[in-house]
Parts: C-alpha cells; sequence; structure tokens
C-alpha cells in the first residue's frame, strides 16, 4: 500500500499555477492553504462589537433579558415580520420549548432529512418523530408524505425550511387545520428567507432561528422564537425563566433558555452586518453557478433571484452516474485540496440512534431522503470566500472527476489523516 504525500503548499503560488495544477489526491498541490470550510463563521465589525461589550460591562448587566437581548428581539421581530419574539439561548433549546408550549404530544410528523437537532428536540420530550419524506427540488416535507403519516397519535406536524427554502406552508396549513394539529417550523436555516409578500417568520403557530456561529447571522449561539400569538409568546417568555412570573413566584414548568447579553451584543453587530453579507452570499451563489456549468453531473440547487434568500447554503447534488465517481469519494478528494465540503444531511435522521433502532424499517418510505442524503454536498461560501476562491475549487472539482478511476486508487492507498472516516471503498 503506498502512502499518498501531500507536497508542501508554498504561500507565493500564482492563481495561474494553482489553476492549471493536478488534483492534490494525484500528487498536484493543494489548492488552498488554509482550510476553506462550510460554516466557517462571518466576523462582524469588531470595533461595534467591542464598544458594545465595554456598555455592557461598564452597565453590570450580563443576562436575565437585559437591553441588549431585548434590542435583538425586536430587530429579529422585524426582518420577520412578526409581532413577537423569544429569544433563546440556541435554536435546539427554541425548538424543546416551542414544542411543549404548543402541548405537542404522542406523534409529531417531521422529515428525516434535517439537522440532527430537529428530530431530538421531539425524542428528549418523549414525543415519537413520524419521518416523513421531502420534495426533491425543495428538500422540505412533502406534502403526500405528510398527509399519508397522519393517524390519530398524530398532535402537530413540524416542518423545516431547509437551507432557507420554504415548506409548502400554505398547503402545510389547510392540512394543519383540516386534522386540528399544530404546526411548528424549524426555521434555523431561514433567517431573512420568505417571498416578496411575507418573511418567513409568521407562519404556522411558531417558527424557530438558529443564531449558531456557523449561521451567516449569528450570536456565537443563539436562538429566537417567533409568532404572532401573544398569548404563547408570554408563556414561551415564562418558559425561557425557569417559569418565573415575580421575584419568588414560579407559575410555570420552565427552564433556563436565555440568551446572555453577550451574545445578544453580537446579534446586534452582526444584524448590521446583514445586507452586507447576503450580497456576498449572492454574488458567490452566482459564481458557483457559472463555474458549474462546465461540470454536467453537479448541480447547484436553484434560487429565485425574486424572492428573499440569504443564500448560506451553496446545496450542490452530485450524479455519480454522470459524474463517475460517488459524492463521498468527491468530498474525500476535496479535503486533500483543503476544501471541507459537507455531507449534510447524511445519513437521515432515521439513520442515526436512537431512531435507527427505534424505527428500522423507516427508510422504506423515505426515497428521496435517502436519494438525496446520498447526493447532497455543500460548498463553502461567506465573507471569507472570493469569486476566484470559487472559480479554483470548481476547477479543482473538475480535475478530480476528470481521473475517476486513478482518484477511486489513490483514495484507496490514501493514509492522510485529513481524508473523513467515512466510506473509502479500501476492498477492491
Ligand atoms: N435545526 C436545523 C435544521 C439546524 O441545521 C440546526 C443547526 C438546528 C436546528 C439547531 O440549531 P442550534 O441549536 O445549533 O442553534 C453545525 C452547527 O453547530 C449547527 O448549529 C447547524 N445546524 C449545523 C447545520 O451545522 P456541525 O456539527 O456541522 O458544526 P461543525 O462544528 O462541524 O462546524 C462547521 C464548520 O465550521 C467546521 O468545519 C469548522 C467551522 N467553524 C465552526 C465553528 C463553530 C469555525 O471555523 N468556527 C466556529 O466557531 O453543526
Amino acid at each position: 500500500m503506498s502512502e499518498i504525500t501531500v507536497p508542501e503548499v508554498k504561500n507565493d503560488l500564482s492563481v495561474e499555477s494553482r489553476l492549471s495544477s493536478e488534483a492534490a489526491v494525484l500528487g498536484g498541490m493543494p489548492a488552498f492553504t488554509d482550510a476553506l470550510c462550510v460554516g466557517r463563521p462571518n466576523m462582524p465589525n469588531r470595533h461595534a462589537f467591542m464598544s458594545r461589550m465595554e456598555k455592557m460591562l461598564d452597565s453590570g448587566r450580563l443576562t436575565n433579558l437585559g437591553p441588549m437581548v431585548q434590542e435583538f428581539e425586536q430587530r429579529v421581530a422585524e426582518v420577520a415580520g412578526t409581532r413577537h419574539c423569544v429569544a433563546t439561548c440556541n435554536a435546539t433549546v427554541g425548538l424543546e420549548l416551542a414544542i411543549s408550549a404548543l402541548g405537542m404530544k404522542g406523534d409529531v410528523i417531521v422529515p428525516s432529512f434535517t439537522f440532527i437537532a430537529t428530530v431530538h428536540a421531539l425524542w428528549r420530550q418523549g414525543i415519537s418523530p413520524i419521518f416523513c419524506d421531502v420534495d426533491p427540488v425543495t428538500h422540505c416535507l412533502d406534502l403526500a408524505s405528510v398527509e399519508a403519516a397522519i393517524t390519530s397519535r398524530t398532535t402537530g406536524i413540524l416542518g423545516v425550511h431547509l437551507w432557507g427554502n420554504m415548506s409548502a406552508t400554505n398547503e402545510l396549513h389547510e392540512i394543519a387545520e383540516r386534522h386540528g394539529l399544530k404546526l411548528l417550523f424549524d426555521a434555523a436555516h431561514a433567517f431573512a428567507c420568505g417571498t416578496k409578500h411575507r418573511a418567513v417568520g409568521s407562519y404556522g403557530d411558531a417558527e424557530v432561528f438558529s443564531f449558531h456561529a456557523t449561521k451567516f447571522v449569528h450570536s456565537f449561539e443563539g436562538g429566537a422564537i417567533v409568532t404572532d400569538n401573544g398569548e404563547l409568546a408570554n408563556r414561551l417568555r415564562l418558559m425561557t425563566n425557569f417559569g418565573f412570573t415575580d421575584e419568588d413566584v414560579v407559575e410555570h414548568l420552565g427552564t433556563n433558555g436565555k440568551m446572555s447579553e453577550a451574545s445578544a451584543a453580537m446579534g446586534l453587530t452582526s444584524l448590521e452586518s446583514m445586507d452586507e453579507i447576503i450580497a456576498i452570499n449572492k454574488r458567490n451563489y452566482a459564481a458557483y453557478g457559472v463555474a458549474l456549468e462546465a461540470i454536467p453531473g453537479i448541480r447547484l440547487q436553484h434560487r429565485n433571484a425574486e424572492e428573499p434568500h440569504n443564500y448560506h447554503y451553496v446545496v450542490t447534488e452530485v450524479d455519480e452516474y454522470l459524474v463517475g465517481m460517488s459524492r463521498d469519494e468527491l468530498v474525500a478528494a476535496l479535503r486533500l485540496e483543503n476544501i471541507i465540503a459537507r455531507r449534510y444531511f447524511y445519513p437521515g435522521c432515521h439513520r442515526m440512534q436512537p431512531y435507527a433502532g427505534l424505527f428500522p424499517l423507516a427508510g422504506r418510505t423515505l426515497p428521496n431522503t435517502e436519494a438525496l442524503a446520498r447526493r447532497v454536498m455543500i460548498l463553502p461560501t461567506g465573507q471569507a470566500m472570493t469569486e476566484d476562491d470559487i472559480g479554483l475549487l470548481v476547477a479543482r472539482i473538475a480535475a478530480i472527476l476528470r481521473q475517476p478511476e486513478a482518484v477511486r486508487e489513490a483514495l484507496r492507498n490514501c493514509t492522510d489523516s485529513r481524508l473523513p472516516p467515512f466510506s473509502i471503498d479500501r476492498s477492491a
């Protein structure tokens, strides 16, 4: 077994020489010296952030619904077009609280093709996730699958606006009304997305955003529940603060789900750069669109330029028959270029524990989920990426795909520690 040795990278390599170089997996120079990764945090204006931190330290108010959290809630509600916003320490806790506050129990319908937090938020409260398939175009809940899954035990639908694509909100609302179900949306990816007429935020009974560091607007860790229902918002507010209604009066079951002032300081500063970051993401998406046209087997998910979108996830699908290698082989070969593409959300929640053990046959009714889990590849974007980076990145994809057999053989023999642990077929 021969070991692939990756040549030392030189910082003075010109774009031209890197563009013409062979794939790193086949002995060429890695395309990038520093890793490009999906989810690299966008950095806000440092001065504005530091001055908020100084203000916070001077005030002595560090948490428990301080002025910065209140301002952050107001800003988020404005973007979402909702009457109420309750900031939380992260979106996972936000989902758990919203699920509980809405009285969901028994069975709740949820896509399997999502980040595991969506499903854990149900199961941790003793609610059975009923996995439904997704639409192959939007990657959001498939309506026929939802209809077919509803039984007398169903109490709600938890839809996900995956990648910032809107779920079929009107149709899901109609189904929920017809069956007397609660409707909640995991909008972790969908801040500042929506239609020309209505932003994501006011659909269903409530929606939950994530402001995790890897999101385009972030507060280190953070989330927010938005709703137009004042009574629900009041209940959620109590629940994020242990259920306290007064100094020593607890009137509701609750937890510590609060956002800190430091997080809100970051969130407010990040929000000030929101339009600029969306413009960068949009420019990057367009650059990917142009560059990927040269590679027929890799399809970039369509975005409607007329509708608001944050362009935060660069979503591609790899057709292994057209490109001559699996998505996993391509992702692995890209790691040697210092390009950290991701297989989100492989293998689907139904194939992760504890759900794989609880629902071993779930995959039979999830054909689109299973296919997407094998095909989807998310590529890096955000503030740190330039159009030149994207040109070079796609050129390396092309270089890797030019010699599928040689790449497969090289991967099989490769012991580089940057290779991901998954499915390099070493058997042949
Ligand atoms: N619902 C959906 C649909 C979600 O996607 C998520 C979260 C949630 C609910 C729950 O939201 P939160 O409770 O987290 O607010 C990341 C994020 O941790 C997670 O928030 C996000 N979705 C998910 C899609 O991505 P990982 O495990 O992929 O993250 P990780 O640690 O691999 O980081 C990604 C890359 O970013 C790495 O290559 C390194 C880089 N990075 C990351 C961090 C945190 C940095 O350069 N600096 C950093 O500080 O989950």
